[in-house]
């Protein structure tokens, strides 16, 4: 056990919320024993939601689910009708992934407001803290479903599409208990709505690196989802001469090499990942009839983020062409870089000079719903820093004196919030993408 950290009303904020997390990377919080897996719209998902809830109520809050399925607690303001100030993350996982890629900035949120709470203070707007079931696209093509459902931006299509199993949104989502059909009431006005602040493990090496447990972010890199099909003609492993073969096995391998040299040679951020390949029907003894993989492209900008797509696009056609194969690519999803407030941002950086923390500012790589608030309200980041960088991995690691900082850092966040109005510094985006 670290040592005690920090309370606040009788309660161990750092080491609570570490340790919420850790309770919540075991079954039945995680679909397979001895690892965290938990997807949008599982058994695991609901039993996470149903230990946040009695969390949230103990903390005074009131809890609900909306239309699709994002978990809100609410504590009051001043006034029943005042704005809310929206403190949240996702509480679903990548396959076999880390405890608290998520989950923290959910438990942290329900400690600053325990916090208000057990000292019976009321602010000029709520707070409202959610957990967002679908931020990974473990299950589904897509992601952001949940955050882009409480944004307005939720297309039919997002409900459409199917799991590894051929099961719908729609479907999965019916059957946890949510509606379809009235997703469209989870979208918030924006006139209830003040600002997004989600506080979130790093993971990257920055912040350990320069030995800081805080940073301040500026902007979350734009990126796009697609998934390329190779298609050849399947055949008799043993009987099929080399020279007679359609095997798209090797010309996806090709594509693959093709996506990495592109991005190792670009700049602004640009990375490409291919981290989903599978061979067609995916037999030992049979020449694939197709390979199909995933692509994300992730750039600081849509410009460069675009123009690796279409170069690397135009090599995976002519890749196939060139082995007498054909080459289908879709897009399956594509988010906007998001810049964050400038007033939020100054409001950290000062509630991180009060804790003597310097305000590292930082971009962020990794995507967060924080990029789908942002057609929303104004919105701002806090990121902790986490062992090695190490993300999507079970190895992810943090320490309780740096969540117990955070949630400090966040309550200093709260208050010079309920003392300065927001002023937006900048109109509300479009639809994202
Ligand atoms: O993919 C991401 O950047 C995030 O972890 N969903
Ligand atoms: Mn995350
Ligand atoms: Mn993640």
């Amino acid at each position: 056990m670290e040592a005690k950290t920090d309370v606040i009303g009788g309660v161990d904020i750092g080491a609570r919320a570490k340790a919420r997390c850790d309770l919540l990377g075991l079954p039945p919080y995680s679909e397979v024993e001895g690892q965290l897996t938990r997807r949008f719209l599982t058994p695991a998902h609901d039993a996470a939601l149903t230990a946040l809830a009695g969390w949230m109520r103990e903390a005074g809050m009131s809890a609900r689910r909306d239309a699709a399925a994002s978990l809100i607690g609410r504590y009051e303001g001043e006034t029943a009708d005042a704005p809310a100030l929206i403190i949240g993350s996702h509480i679903d996982s990548v396959r076999n992934g880390g405890r608290y890629d998520g989950p923290l900035g959910i438990m942290l949120g329900i400690d600053v407001v325990e916090a208000l709470h057990r000292a019976g203070r009321r602010l000029p707007f709520a707070i409202e803290v959610v957990a967002f079931g679908d931020e990974e696209g473990s299950r589904f093509p897509a992601s952001m479903s949940c955050s882009r459902a409480i944004a307005g931006t939720l297309g039919a299509a997002a409900l459409a599409m199917t799991d590894a199993d051929g099961i719908s949104v729609a479907e999965a989502l019916a059957a946890f208990g949510g509606d379809p059909a009235g997703v469209a009431s989870a979208a918030r006005k924006p006139e209830d709505v003040l600002a997004f602040l989600e506080a979130h493990i790093e993971q990257g090496p920055v912040l350990e690196a320069e030995g800081l447990p805080l940073g301040v972010v500026t902007a979350i890199a734009a990126q796009k989802r697609l998934i390329v099909r190779i298609i050849g003609t399947a055949g008799h492993a043993g009987t099929t001469p080399m020279a007679l073969r359609k095997d798209p096995g090797p010309a996806a391998a090709e594509c693959i090499l093709a996506l990495e040299r592109i991005c190792r040679a670009g700049t602004d951020g640009l990375v490409g990942t291919a981290g989903r390949i599978t061979a067609l029907p995916g037999a030992f003894n049979v020449i694939p009839g197709a390979v199909e993989f995933s692509m994300d492209i992730r750039a600081e900008t849509s410009a460069t983020r675009d123009a690796a797509v279409d170069a690397i696009s135009a090599e995976i056609h002519a890749i196939a062409a060139a082995r007498g194969l054909t080459a289908q690519i879709r897009l399956a999803q594509a988010l906007a870089e998001s810049p964050c407030d400038p007033s939020l941002m100054a409001l950290l950086d000062e509630s991180l000079a009060d804790l003597g923390l310097p305000a590292r500012r930082l971009p962020s790589g990794a995507g967060h719903d924080a990029m789908v608030m942002a057609d929303l309200c104004p919105t701002a980041m806090l990121f902790i820093r986490c062992e090695g960088g190490i993300s999507h991995n079970p190895a992810e690691a943090v320490t309780e004196a740096d969540c117990a900082l955070a949630a400090r850092a966040m309550l200093g966040f709260v208050e010079k919030l309920a003392a300065n109005p927001l002023r937006p510094s900048r109109p509300l985006r479009g639809a994202s993408g």
